[in-house]
């Protein structure tokens, strides 16, 4: 059984759905110059194939698209705010007050209609200043930039938003540095990459002190990528190999939310020669402001082996095939039970409250005729994916893990993260705007919108 008041809704992010790139006052953030998302390297300025300089103009027509979230019983939208809409170029000390008036029209907007909103902090949109000047993360000024940066929106939406994250996704930093630490140079050594991790963590703890101190109302969680990992065989090896990648993953989580590194850092550092800079205050700031509950996005398993290479494809991370599942359009390997077990391995961990961030099928849709004469799109493939998912989901709460919400991936179409295609559609709501950038960004309810309406509905009774 679903609690009560179960944050059932959608998820997007500034930078995938937004657009007006340039509105309002706003800075470029590095997706802006990111036309092939992780799939090719960065521009040095915006150039017009990138989707997400236009988005799905969710910035002119969010009053329209909340409408249409209102309508399917949305309790909670999680989204970010652009960190470049506020301080264009990311170290100002003022910020830009046409940048605040936007997200204030959008939460009143939410809470027009009950809707809570979520707020990422940063969703792979660091201000490209702030990426060229210093590297992102990997320079601890961009530390007290980012606390400024939270700071300021604490205290202008205090009242209107309770529940923020921090940084989306922050383990995927080691693999995508740019992407996810906004770090500029090429060839970042993994030395760099670690060091970036120890300067996000210290910028979300000092984050949850500021929100802390800010309101009592605040409630800050933090963001990973949730990747069950499977041994390839029983051989020990691989087992080993899963329990490394494992714990390459729970290290950022050790950290937010336990308060200090996890035993097995040390050697894992002395191993790759790393030697962490860290200030004599970062331990303490980490061990004092650990967040309040745990979000992850979820969407694949892997397998891992000790000998044999990876083939499949996934979320910024791959692993080997598993023979026993199908794989989305995109090669991601669906797995719902693997989200039951990475709810339970999260939970037994931690015991903190759990969000599911993010949860999608991200497929070729077709746009046909409705016996209304209205389009739509017959989307059962994304209902089952949902309803599959969902399933599990309440198998963990019967299992007494505590989950407080589910936020669906992308529940209005926008542009894809990895691969910057429209074409990759995760929503109940489709988008007319094609890969080459053509269409009319009218909007379509598919046949997944009226099965989430009822799901909400339902409190997730109908799901069986
Ligand atoms: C996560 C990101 C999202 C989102 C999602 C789907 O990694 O947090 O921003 O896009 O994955 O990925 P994609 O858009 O590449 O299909």
């Amino acid at each position: 059984m679903f609690q009560e008041d179960f944050l059932w809704g959608g998820a997007i992010a500034a930078n995938q759905c937004e657009g007006a790139y340039l509105a309002g006052g706003k800075g470029l953030s590095i997706a802006d110059v990111m036309p092939e998302g992780i799939a090719g390297p960065p521009t040095s300025e915006p150039t017009e194939n990138n989707l997400k300089l236009v988005g799905i103009d969710f910035y002119h027509r969010y009053k329209e698209d909340l409408k249409l979230f209102a309508e399917m019983g949305f309790k909670a939208l999680r989204m970010s705010i652009a960190w470049s809409r506020i301080f264009p170029r990311g170290d100002e000390e003022e910020p830009n007050e046409e940048g605040l008036k936007f997200y204030d029209s959008v939460f009143d907007e939410c809470l027009k209609y009950n809707i809570e909103p979520i707020v990422t902090l940063s969703h792979y949109e660091t201000p490209l200043y702030l990426a060229q000047k210093y590297n992102g993360f990997l320079s601890r000024e961009t530390i007290d930039y980012f606390v400024h940066y939270a700071e300021t929106v604490f205290e202008r939406y205090k009242g209107k938003v309770k529940y923020w994250l921090t940084f989306n996704e922050i383990n995927s930093i080691l693999e995508e540095p740019l992407l996810s630490g906004g770090i500029w140079k090429k060839d970042v050594s993994i030395s760099e990459r670690v060091q970036a991790v120890h300067h996000e963590l210290v910028a979300s703890a000092m984050t949850v002190r500021a929100g802390h101190r800010i309101s009592t109302q605040n409630r800050i969680g933090c963001m990973v990528l949730a990747l069950p990992v499977y041994p390839y065989t029983s051989n020990p090896d691989d087992v080993m190999e899963a329990m490394n990648i494992d714990h390459k993953n729970y290290l950022f989580t050790d950290v937010q939310v336990r308060g200090e590194y996890p035993y097995y850092f040390k050697r894992w550092c002395e191993e790759r020669e790393i030697q962490l800079k860290v200030q004599s205050e970062d331990m303490q700031i980490l061990l004092n402001h650990t967040v309040d509950f745990i979000s992850f996005s979820y969407y694949m398993s892997i397998c891992a082996s000790k000998s044999v290479k990876a083939d499949g494809k996934g979320n910024l991370v791959s692993g080997l095939l598993n023979p026993y599942l199908k794989s989305s359009q995109w090669g991601w390997q669906i797995d719902p039970k693997g989200l039951r077990y990475a709810l339970n391995q999260m939970y037994d961990r931690y015991q903190k409250p759990l969000l599911i961030a993010e949860n999608g099928l991200g497929a070729k849709d077709e746009l046909v005729m409705g016996k209304d004469g209205v389009p739509t799109v017959e989307d059962d493939y994304r209902i089952d994916y949902l309803r599959e998912h969902l399933r599990q989901v309440e198998e963990a709460i019967q299992d007494g893990v505590v989950v407080i919400g589910y936020t669906a991936w992308g529940c209005i179409d926008l542009v894809s993260a990895s691969t910057s295609q429209l074409s990759k559609r995760y929503g109940f709501i489709y988008v007319d705007r094609n890969d080459d950038g053509s269409g009319s960004l009218m909007r379509y309810k598919k046949k997944s919108f009226e099965w989430y309406k009822e799901v909400i509905a339902a409190n997730g009774r109908n799901l069986h």
